[in-house]
């Protein structure tokens, strides 16, 4: 355990530091009986091992686990509401839903023990931003079925802090809390905070002068160069929180004040990288997709969860000095990507280049179209008001110098449309950037 590092932080976790061996012993056995529960619980599970010819005793390394099915999302939703459960309802105290960009809902469960597991990462997580008992914390995620509100608001309490529980919608409200209870940190979505940060700005509010200094941001997709742009607007360091329904909700990954990769609570979530084709499990350092198994989730256990985010495993030492591994940030999910004219382009490629650009605002969006049978990309942009009203000559300098940024990162070249401020729908949870219009 590094010392140092804990008692600069004493709400930092002991198992943040833990030995990689005594890790990858703690990590076994948990393996073990999670696959165990699942065995004897879960009918579509214990098939599918059947199938291989495999009882949870062939678990018997950590390397073991390559032999066992993967879960996927579908699996969730044939067996909806409650076919995956490994615990009975008197034990489940807990349940979320998640509606996905597409498809039918999927369903998870908590038991008392999931509940305190889930409080505990987020405490973690929190933590690992720098956060203490006496942070004042903003909770703006959605409350409801969505695991954002109530997963952050568990991991504050957990923490000791104080959380102020807004909850997602009423931006004027969010902004009158912030300023009158001296709230130091807000967990939401960057997209909504962008939001936050333009409500607050028209209202000539200048939240680098409040005492607002970290955010937690999540349940998205966001780039390094959305980043500086929230920081830089409201002076605060923004940190990127990973996490899914389908494994726990928020704190399954979270940066550290590094902001260089997010480590991953592996002592509860068991992380693997695989090749999203061949199903080939990639060596660390590799882009992949992210494949999960739950270590301690008693409701809903998850082995080989594939969760179509892609990333890649640092396992090189950390500064900060936590001994987990890291995550790169996820940058898009398998399923995100289009093809245009043979060329494979990912959302956040578009909008690193965008805001690579000095003068663009976060307010964009993707819109694919067919014309004369060829399939498009158009960028809508927003410009402020003065730009758009009457300085014609800078709207085409921006307008070719996003040109430019875009081609020159994905390869294609695409439409931009410099719009009238406030065209762009604003997002209070997660926003949907990409506007699909093309003739399927
Ligand atoms: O979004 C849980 C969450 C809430 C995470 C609050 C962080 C903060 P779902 O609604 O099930 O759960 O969506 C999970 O969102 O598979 C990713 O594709 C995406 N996602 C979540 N966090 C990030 C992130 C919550 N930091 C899906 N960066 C995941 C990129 C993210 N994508």
């Amino acid at each position: 355990m590094n010392n140092r590092a804990l008692y600069q932080n004493d709400s930092a976790s002991a198992a943040d530091y833990v030995q990689p061996e005594y890790l990858k012993d703690l990590q076994l056995i948990r393996l073990q009986k999670e696959v165990k529960l699942a065995f004897e619980n879960v009918e579509l599970f214990r098939g599918r091992m059947e199938e291989r010819g495999l009882t949870p005793e062939d678990v018997k390394t950590l390397a073991d686990i390559r032999k066992l099915p993967f879960t996927t999302k579908s699996d969730l939703r044939d067996t909806y509401p409650f076919g995956l459960l490994a615990s009975p309802m008197e034990k489940v105290v807990r349940l979320h839903a998640s509606s996905g960009t597409t498809g039918k809902q999927i369903v998870v469960a908590y038991t008392q023990e999931d509940i305190k597991v889930w409080a505990e990462v987020v405490r973690r997580a929190l933590a690992c931003c720098g956060l203490y008992k006496n942070d004042i914390i903003q909770v703006s995620y959605g409350y409801g079925l969505f695991t954002g509100g109530l997963g952050a608001h568990y991991g504050v309490e957990a923490l000791g802090a104080t959380v102020v529980p807004t909850s997602g919608g009423n931006t004027q409200r969010q902004i009158t809390v912030m300023q009158d209870f001296g709230v130091t940190a807000i967990c939401c979505t960057p997209s909504y905070f962008n939001f936050i940060i333009e409500k607050a700005q028209e209202q000539g509010i200048d939240l680098r002068k409040l005492p607002i200094r970290v955010g937690v941001f999540g349940a998205e997709p966001w780039t390094d160069q959305m980043r500086r742009r929230i920081e830089e607007a409201s002076g605060i360091k923004a940190f990127d929180i990973y996490g899914l329904s389908e494994i726990i909700g928020p704190g399954v990954a979270i940066e550290c004040e590094e902001q260089n990769g997010l480590h991953i609570f592996e002592d509860h979530f068991y992380p693997e990288i695989i090749d999203p084709d061949s199903g080939e499990v990639l060596p660390d350092g590799e882009l992949g997709e992210l494949v999960l198994t739950t270590l301690t989730k008693q409701a809903m256990p998850m082995i080989r969860y594939r969760t179509r985010d892609l990333t890649r495993i640092i396992a090189e030492p950390c500064a900060c000095g936590r001994t987990i591994r890291r995550i790169a940030r996820i940058s898009s999910r398998s399923d995100d990507m289009f093809i245009i004219r043979g060329v494979n382009v990912f959302p956040s490629q578009i909008e690193a280049a965008l805001l690579s650009v000095e003068g663009t605002s976060p307010h964009y969006n993707i819109v694919l179209y067919t014309e004369n049978g060829m399939d498009n990309i158009e960028v809508d942009v927003e410009v402020t008001e003065g730009l758009f009203s009457d300085r014609v000559r800078e709207m085409e300098t921006l307008h070719q110098k996003i040109n430019r940024a875009i081609e020159s990162t994905i390869g294609l070249r695409v439409r931009v449309k410099l719009v009238a401020p406030q065209t762009i729908q604003r997002s209070e949870g997660k926003a949907r950037r990409v506007i699909d219009h093309r003739n399927k």
